[in-house]
């Protein structure tokens, strides 16, 4: 293109236009090259101003003029929002960069790394989320189901009374609800936002719940003295399963069983231990055996007692603990099995029913039946009353009650320990016991009291005037010590003998405290579980006896504690820790715990087998032989070890004793009215 336009313009003259267009250089070449200098510009504009004409140049001033004057006042009214355009987009630059609220409200893909140290208390609702905390998911059969428990009262006032901490908290909780899960107790698993320690928590059991205090909580984790239990259990469960599965009790040592009912009592009586332990499949192996073993049409003579507090117990508990009907079904079926127990002339029932044959009798040789054992199967039948809506089984425990109330022989509340089946009276009068054939008359007066939401008073005046007849006839001090202990009087006079049975008695005294009852009985529990305590202390293997006399002079080189020959086993009872489960849930004081931790390594010392199970002892005395009488009894699972497992839990939900009562058996139920 370029070389073209050259050649035309070198061959023919210039066109006058071209021409134009470059004359202003040559103009300015001609007066001496180039010149685009300022003062040429200058003088060049002047001289054209000047050719103009005066109308032309007012015409352009005034022009210039409207025209500065319409910049001026455009400017000023542009200006603000042109300044606001700017700042805005200043402060969403600083809103993206520095406030990572804005990133929550409006989320991106990926979340923005946190600053490990972060100090998120500083502005609660921007804080990026926490992540939710996960229910410890317990074991066991995750389809049945218990109601939830109720959370801690505590909580709620604490809430309620400082608003300003709670509020964050409570937003949170808003955006980020933890669902509670049912738990393999079937318990409803709920965060716990308790501040409190587990002491303080214990003590806080002893106000009743309060229905506005139904909160959502987290079940305490297990911990090691828990975890040493289950394996004791474990142990005395495999020497059940490999030598006596489906009979009623383990001779660990022989590697055999013996019969009592025929009827899998230690099976029956440990299903909901295993259930409390978290046994899951244990549990389920010995609901198998239920389901197609445990058969109770058979020509077989029971003790009403036992077989009520065991088999009847075992199935209502296991029942509620579970949900699962097989249980309730075989709860009804034995509990039908028991009832011609009843048919005396006196309605105090028989000792023994054969639940095949639906017979019933005393003993061979009396017509008379113990009282505590007439005595305690009130809670079970009642509860079966209240289960199936048939009122026979409650009218006829009732009936017992209505009249051991009112009958004489009684020394300021306490009992003889015999009844006569055919008179409806006491025999046998004048000798008075917390020990064996008295015991747990006194503890179901105030189990029942509890179990039917306070209102029987019957029940409760006669517990409280047996109380103040142990006060009066029954307590005595040891030297050199000055161990309160309950001592028993036969005829009058004073013997300072005190079974271990007696033990019931502390924690028995703890739970009325515990349900509104005078302080005095908590004082005398406290002194009592210290001498129960000491009957293991005081002996050489660390077990107590069956029967101990306390020394009530001091005398030199002896200690409290005396023990005769024919006293000195150990079934393995657990009368002892079922009250260091008590004082520890109502005081928090976690000596009894260590003292309960003591009990359980001197059984595992003594009473262990090693092929599996623990046996009963003949003498505590001798640590290097305790001569092993190869038998295990099924309280020791049903009993003796849940309550270790329980007193070394933090969990006042495990198993509530504001909702539940447990048998003389260890058998939780329900209480009808919770607190
Ligand atoms: C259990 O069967 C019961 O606790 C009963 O009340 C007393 N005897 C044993 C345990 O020692």
């Amino acid at each position: 293109m370029y070389s073209t336009a050259a050649a035309t313009a070198a061959s023919s003259p210039p066109r006058r236009d071209f021409i134009s267009v470059t004359l202003s250089p040559e103009e300015g070449l001609g007066t001496g090259g180039y010149n685009n200098s300022k003062a040429w510009r200058r003088r060049s504009c002047w001289r054209k101003w000047k050719q103009l004409s005066r109308l032309q140049r007012s015409i352009i001033l005034f022009l210039c003029a409207a025209l500065a004057l319409c910049g001026v006042i455009s400017y000023s009214s542009l200006g603000e929002p042109w300044k606001g355009l700017a700042n805005k987009s200043l402060d969403d630059q600083r809103t993206e960069a520095d406030i990572p609220g804005l990133k929550l409200a409006n989320p991106a893909v990926l979340p923005a790394p946190q600053k490990a140290n972060g100090n998120l208390g500083d502005s609660p609702e921007l804080s990026p989320q926490k992540p939710p905390k996960l229910p410890h998911a317990r074991r066991g059969p995750p389809s049945l189901q218990l109601k939830p428990p109720r959370r801690n009262v505590r909580l709620k006032t604490q809430y309620d009374t400082s608003k300003a901490v709670e509020e964050p908290v409570q937003a949170e909780r808003e955006e980020n609800p933890e669902k509670p899960v049912i738990s393999w107790r079937g318990a409803v698993i709920e965060p716990d936002q308790s501040p409190e320690p587990p002491s303080s928590k214990m003590k806080e059991a002893e106000k009743p719940s309060s229905v506005e205090a139904e909160e959502q909580k987290e079940p305490v984790p297990i911990n090691e003295r828990q975890l040493a239990v289950i394996e004791a259990f474990r142990h005395a469960w495999r020497g059940y399963k490999d030598f006596a599965w489906g009979h009623d009790e383990l001779k660990p040592l022989s590697k055999s069983y013996s019969e009592w009912f025929g009827l899998g009592l230690t099976l029956v009586d440990a299903l909901d231990t295993l259930w409390i332990l978290g046994l899951k499949e244990e549990f389920e192996e010995a609901r198998k055996w239920v389901a197609t073993d445990l058969v109770f049409d058979k020509n077989v003579d029971v003790n009403l007692f036992e077989s009520t507090i065991r088999i009847l117990g075992g199935l209502l508990s296991t029942y509620h603990l579970s949900g699962d009907s097989l249980f309730l079904e075989k709860a009804k079926d034995i509990g039908n099995r028991l009832m011609p127990a009843f048919k005396t002339p006196s309605k105090i029932p028989y000792s023994d029913v054969n639940i095949g044959r639906g017979t019933a009798h005393p003993p061979r040789w009396t017509s008379d039946s113990t009282v505590a054992e007439v005595t305690s199967i009130q809670l079970e039948f009642r509860e079966l009353s209240h289960l199936t809506g048939d009122e026979k089984f409650q009218r006829a425990v009732d009936e017992v009650m209505r009249q051991v109330h009112s009958l004489s022989g009684k020394n300021d509340g306490l009992v003889p320990m015999f009844i006569n089946t055919n008179s409806g009276q006491f025999t046998h009068l004048g000798v008075y016991t917390l020990g064996a054939r008295a015991d747990s008359y006194y503890e179901y007066l105030l189990k029942q009291w509890i179990q039917g939401g306070k209102k029987e008073n019957e029940l409760l005046e006669d517990y409280m005037r047996a109380i103040e007849g142990v006060k009066k006839h029954l307590l005595q001090r040891s030297q050199p010590k000055k161990l309160t202990f309950v001592g028993e009087l036969a005829h009058g006079h004073f013997s300072a003998k005190m079974d271990h049975l007696v033990c019931f008695l502390p924690g028995t005294l703890a739970l009325g405290a515990h349900n509104g009852l005078t302080a005095d009985h908590m004082k005398l529990a406290e002194a009592l579980i210290e001498t129960c305590y000491q009957m293991y202390a005081q002996v050489e293997t660390g077990l107590s006896p069956e029967i101990v006399h306390f020394n009530l002079h001091a005398q030199k080189g002896h200690k409290d504690v005396e023990i005769k020959p024919a006293d000195r086993h150990n079934l393995l009872r657990p009368e002892t820790v079922e009250s260091l489960f008590y004082m520890y849930r109502f005081t928090g004081d976690k000596k009894y715990q260590d003292w309960g931790w003591e009990i359980l390594q001197s059984f595992n010392k003594y009473t262990r087998v090693p092929t599996g199970g623990y046996t009963s002892i003949n003498n505590v005395q001798n640590p290097s032989n305790p001569e092993p009488r190869d038998k295990m009894e099924s309280f020791f699972l049903g009993e003796t070890l849940k309550y270790l497992f329980l007193l070394f839990s933090d969990d006042i939900d495990l198993i509530n004793l504001d909702k539940f009562v447990f048998n003389t058996e260890a058998h939780p139920l329900p209480i009808w009215v919770p607190a």
